[in-house]
């Protein structure tokens, strides 16, 4: 009996013992673990250009004396008394970019003639002395409080170049006096997303050094997650013109030390960035809704069809499309520019709605993981742009596609839309697209949104099937869609 019991006891503690071991091996069965994502190829964003690259349009307002004068450039000379909107109301502004879609907007709170559009504690050359709310206005705190009241963020850009001030030319006085005036701007109004120095300066200007290390270190301390914008970064790069228009070949990717600012030798370097580049810095199309920068009379806001040539230019080469709508002298932006931005929204809203993409079935030439790994092409028909995507295996040999074969009816388009995971760097240089094994468009980067416009209209086909013919590391597709354009009428 003794014997009996101790053999009992004996079974249930060896039980007791392997039960954990057993029920790990069933866990193990169980919970599939994941494959990791694949390394980053770097430079990567940083979180706040990845932000900044999700917004695709944002609003530049030049406004200032020159709005008054009629000019572009304004001499330093002017009477701060002609600055005197009737009907001054950032408010809409704010209205005409919500309903644009528009997420940031960029005040010129100082051009070059030195006006500052805030009350500044080291000029009288400001609001302090125009009729304009009989000196006690503030342009700036009016715009900062209307954007937010809308939703949207605010940028400033505060002129390197000032043709007022006489402290320009002394070069400890003056990067006193600007640091100063970017110490106010960043201190009294809250977060600021951007802010943009401006490389321009007339070829007879003064000889100024400016301290841009002391600047951009100052920015950063105060504003942590601003981007900085000039010719040269350090966050966000110019394009190298003012037409809007990126390179067909766009890389965010460039060598900073290549480029200086207000240098007129890099613009195509600018233009097309550097896939060997060890900075992420991605471009800014500039650009103006009309020919000048500043509201004229006599001007009227660029049609509909070259607003989406450089919207195709810009953000469909992954690039930023900064679009000035300038106020008017009553302080409005102008009913005709409201009318033409809010067609620019709807044009592209009718664009890229309907995504027959998603009609589709889709196979890749192989998934990372395996079958039932997180990284195969369905995941570029999610609404996430960034961080599902299709992945192909490691062990593949190069001959890296993703095709989409229509399910019933068959897929008819005139654009494509191809997003990169940039999260994970920019990889692609070389990419083909094929409608039933015929090529309809080639393109070199993608970055994180590619638009193709047929150049031979409209297709209509079973299959269609996107080529990653070279690429930095395995290529990482987040996104693809097909669209009906019908504002596309190739010559
Ligand atoms: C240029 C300036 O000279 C223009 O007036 C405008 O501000 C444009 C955005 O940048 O360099």
């Amino acid at each position: 009996m003794a014997e009996k019991s101790y053999n009992y006891l004996h079974i249930f503690t060896l039980l007791m013992l392997l039960s954990p071991l057993a029920n790990s091996l069933k866990n193990h069965d169980r919970l599939k673990l994941a494959t990791p994502p694949p390394l980053p190829i770097l430079p990567l964003p940083s979180f706040s250009q990845l932000k900044w690259q999700q917004r695709e349009i944002i609003m530049f307002l030049h406004f200032g004396v020159n709005t008054f004068t009629d000019s572009e450039w304004g001499t330093g000379l002017e009477s701060p008394s002609v600055f005197y909107p009737t009907g001054l109301d950032p408010t809409q502004w704010a209205h005409t970019a919500a309903r644009a879609g528009i997420s940031l907007m960029i005040l010129t709170a100082k051009h070059h003639d030195g006006f500052c559009l805030w009350p500044s504690k080291y000029t009288d050359h400001s609001v302090v002395r125009s009729p304009w709310n009989n000196g006690n206005g503030d342009v700036v705190r009016e715009f900062v409080d209307a954007a937010k009241a809308h939703g949207i963020d605010a940028g400033l850009y505060l002129s390197p170049w000032d043709r007022h001030d006489t402290r320009y030319g002394h070069v400890e006085l003056y990067n006193e006096y600007y640091l100063a005036q970017l110490q106010e701007l960043l201190t009294r109004y809250g977060g600021v997303r951007e802010i943009w120095f401006d490389g321009a300066k007339g070829a007879n200007a003064t000889n100024m050094t400016y301290y841009f290390n002391d600047w951009f270190s100052m920015v950063k301390e105060l504003q942590s997650t601003i981007n900085i914008f000039s010719d040269a970064g350090p966050d966000i790069r110019w394009v190298g013109n003012e037409k809007g228009y990126a390179g067909s070949t766009c890389w965010s990717t460039i060598n900073a030390t290549s480029l200086s600012i207000g240098n007129a030798t890099i613009l195509d370097y600018l233009n097309t960035g550097d896939p060997k580049g060890t900075n992420w810095l991605p471009a800014e199309c500039d650009v103006s809704i009309r020919p000048g920068w500043f509201w004229h009379k006599s001007q009227a806001p660029k049609k509909l069809s070259e607003l989406l040539e450089i919207y195709y230019k810009s953000v469909g080469r992954n690039c930023l499309l900064l679009l000035n709508v300038p106020p008017n002298t009553t302080g409005l932006i102008s009913e005709s520019d409201v009318q033409r931005l809010s067609q620019l929204r709807r044009a592209i809203d009718t664009i890229f709605t309907s995504n027959s993409a998603v009609k589709c079935s889709v196979e890749a030439s192989s998934p990372r993981g395996g079958e039932n790994g997180n990284f195969g092409p369905e995941n570029v028909l999610d609404e996430d742009h960034l961080w599902t995507y299709w992945a192909p295996s490691e062990n593949e040999k190069k001959d890296y596609w993703i095709e989409f074969r229509a399910k019933s009816s068959g897929i008819k388009f005139n654009v494509i839309r191809i997003q990169e995971a940039i999260g994970l760097g920019q990889r692609i240089k070389k990419h083909e697209i094929y409608v039933d094994g015929i090529r309809v468009a080639k393109g070199s980067t993608v970055g994180y949104k590619r638009l193709h416009r047929l150049k031979m209209g409209v297709v209509h086909g079973n299959s269609v099937r996107i080529k990653i013919v070279k690429a930095k590391g395995i290529p990482l597709i987040s996104s693809v869609g097909f669209y009906f354009d019908p504002f596309w009428k190739p010559k």
